[in-house]
């Protein structure tokens, strides 16, 4: 409950930044874009996980003033590398609550324009629980951005509810391979067959719908092997940079 409280006074207060990881082309492992990642420093406790933090401001609702401020910093990010000469896209999470809000599409569309980058800078990565409500107002969303050139990834795939007919139906461009199954690639025994078939079954999915797919959480060379042996052309992970704070990120070559 305190660490709730903390939660609104650290959004006051400037205790939020953003970290960027990294996503490469598997092949020439040149980075093609980032993903945004919020980081909070506590004054006394230091830093906060947002595996701790965000399902905090997703009950208290603060995710929503959280989450536009996330979209600000990014975008804002992106005009920075933008004028410094890279060509830069990012992926911002979006939490279900927000993506739920009447007016996201607006206020996204508003953000893009108010920092005066293109429209397809700007992926938003959702969870199969944002798809889960309100099926209408969801494809309505979605084909709204998809309309104004706002691209949009399926986070955490595997692991959630979402069905094949469902994702048939909704316009997004890339589906995320949830890190648990790129961990238990290249680990002996039945997981790890298990874990390919999978892999390759979302794979077939992606090329039938004609979806792009990410690998979440590449830690070693043999799961990026076996990933590129299975067709993944993008990933990102461990192996290759953890998230860091934008003037850390290398190898920002002006893709987009
Ligand atoms: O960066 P890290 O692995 O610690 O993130 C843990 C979880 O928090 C991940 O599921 C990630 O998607 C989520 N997360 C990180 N940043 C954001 C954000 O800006 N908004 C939302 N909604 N979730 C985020
Ligand atoms: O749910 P989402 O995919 O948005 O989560 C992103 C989180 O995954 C980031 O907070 C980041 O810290 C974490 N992450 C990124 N790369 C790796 C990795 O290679 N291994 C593990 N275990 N976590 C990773
Ligand atoms: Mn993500
Ligand atoms: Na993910």
């Amino acid at each position: 409950r305190t660490l709730t409280r903390d939660l609104t006074a650290a959004l006051r207060e400037g205790q939020f930044s953003l970290a960027y990881q990294p996503l490469l082309d598997l092949q020439t492992r040149t980075t093609v874009k980032v993903e945004a990642l919020l980081r909070w420093t506590h004054p006394l406790h230091g830093p906060i996980s947002p595996a701790t933090f965000i399902p905090l401001a997703e009950v208290s609702g603060l995710i929503v003033p959280l989450g536009d401020w996330v979209l600000h910093e990014a975008c804002a990010q992106v005009r920075r590398w933008q004028e410094a000469g890279l060509r830069v896209g990012v992926c911002v999470n979006v939490a279900p609550l927000q993506f739920a809000q009447p007016g996201f599409v607006g206020k996204v569309l508003e953000t893009v324009r108010a920092h005066g980058i293109p429209h397809g800078a700007l992926e938003l990565e959702l969870t199969e629980g944002a798809l889960l409500a309100d099926p209408t107002g969801v494809r309505q969303a979605l084909h709204e951005l998809k309309a104004a050139g706002v691209r949009t990834a399926l986070d955490d795939f595997g692991t959630g509810y979402s069905s094949l007919s469902q994702l048939r139906d909704l316009p997004i461009q890339t589906l995320k391979i949830d890190r648990s199954f790129v961990r238990d690639l290249e680990q002996p025994g039945e997981a790890c067959q298990y874990t390919e078939v999978l892999i390759q079954a979302v794979l077939a999915v992606a090329r039938t719908l004609h979806l792009g797919v990410v690998a979440e959480g590449i830690e070693t060379e043999a799961q990026l092997r076996r990933l590129r042996e299975f067709g993944v052309t993008v990933g990102q992970g461990y192996l290759f940079s953890p998230p860091r704070p934008a003037a850390e990120i290398e190898g920002l070559s002006g893709h987009l």
